[in-house]
């Protein structure tokens, strides 16, 4: 029996997942979004793909939940995006709603599923869908990390000329403009950054892969990212459903590791069949710890007001 995954939002981003969902065969995809017609016709239009495409997979465009039965892996979406000059904290009251709500359905017909938040802000939205799913925090994962991190390999990647499956880069904590680029551990094949790179050019490397978003948000206009932030999320479902044990950077509820407790945080994780297996602590530097310490902080004031609104 095929797996079966529910994108929540049938938008830019959910469109994509979709598709790249579809295009390796992963799982049946049910996409599900507000509108009507919307996930209808883009779920027609990707079924109509796979001939050419060469995929066989079902998918079901629909407004109600209840073709989202016994989903394996459900991908929320779903939300806002953001406009120029709106910071993702600007979406977190309107997209606490959204989650709170499309969480509380997914519970109802997938109760046993692995949710993975998109939505922004997103380590607040995927505190959202903790609290709201009542599920244990291995099944609920935010996409941020792997993102940022191939963001940062792309541009270290075009830098030097080089592959980018030979750039190892991690990013970790909130995605937001705190986000910590961890030059320390990055690496082209076990080459050290900081012998391939000069420090000022390196230093723009991370300063841009922080704006990262803002800068495609500056370019588009009227939305945000969504090829490889749809790419990111599905990499993450994939290490799940084929049970691959990948080690990617995700969002995930610490609960005492790097002296965090109770708030999301972007760190690297073990991701197979039960969802967030294992985190992993790395040794950082006093500079390095302070950095990710205020990158929670600004994650947890934002999970203190939805805290207040749940309460
Ligand atoms: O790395 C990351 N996590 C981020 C996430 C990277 C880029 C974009 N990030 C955020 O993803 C972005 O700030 C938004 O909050 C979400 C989705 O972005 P997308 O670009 O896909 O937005 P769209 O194209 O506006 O699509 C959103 C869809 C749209 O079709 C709405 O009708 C639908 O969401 N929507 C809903 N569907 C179901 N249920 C509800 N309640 C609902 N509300 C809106």
């Amino acid at each position: 029996m095929r797996k079966k995954i529910t994108v929540v939002g049938a938008g830019n981003i959910g469109a994509n997942c979709a598709m790249w969902i579809a295009s390796k065969e992963l799982a049946d995809v049910v996409l599900v979004d507000v509108v009507e017609g919307i996930p209808q016709g883009k779920g027609l239009d990707l079924l109509q793909s796979g001939p050419v495409n060469g995929y066989d997979v079902r998918i079901t465009g629909t407004n109600d939940y209840a073709a989202t039965a016994d989903s394996d892996i459900v991908i929320i979406t779903a939300g806002l995006a953001r406009k120029p000059g709106m910071s993702r904290d600007d979406l977190l009251l309107t997209n606490y709603s959204i989650v709170k709500g499309i969480t509380t359905e997914v519970v109802k017909h997938s109760p046993d599923c692995i949710i993975i938040v998109i939505t922004n802000p997103l380590d607040a939205m995927a505190q959202t869908a903790y609290m709201a799913s009542g599920f244990p925090k291995q099944r609920v994962i935010g996409m941020a990390g792997v993102l940022d991190s191939a963001r940062f390999r792309a541009f270290i990647a075009e830098e030097l000329q080089v592959s980018v499956e030979n750039v190892t880069a991690v990013v970790l904590v909130g995605h937001g403009d705190t986000m910590v680029p961890l030059v320390r551990l990055s690496n082209v094949t076990g080459i050290p950054l900081t012998d391939l790179i000069a420090p000022e050019k390196l230093a723009a490397i991370v300063k841009r892969t922080q704006n990262g978003g803002a800068e495609i948000v500056k370019c588009l206009k009227t939305g945000s990212a969504y090829y490889a932030p749809s790419a990111a999320a599905v990499e993450m479902a994939e290490s799940i459903l084929k049970d691959k044990k990948k080690v990617l950077p995700c969002c995930v509820l610490l609960e005492g590791e790097y002296g965090i407790n109770g708030t999301f945080v972007g760190v690297p994780c073990k991701l197979g069949a039960k969802g967030v297996e294992k985190i992993y602590e790395l040794k950082l530097t006093a500079e390095e710890t302070a950095a990710l310490h205020k990158s929670a902080g600004a994650v947890k004031e934002l999970v203190d007001v939805i805290k207040k609104k749940n309460a």
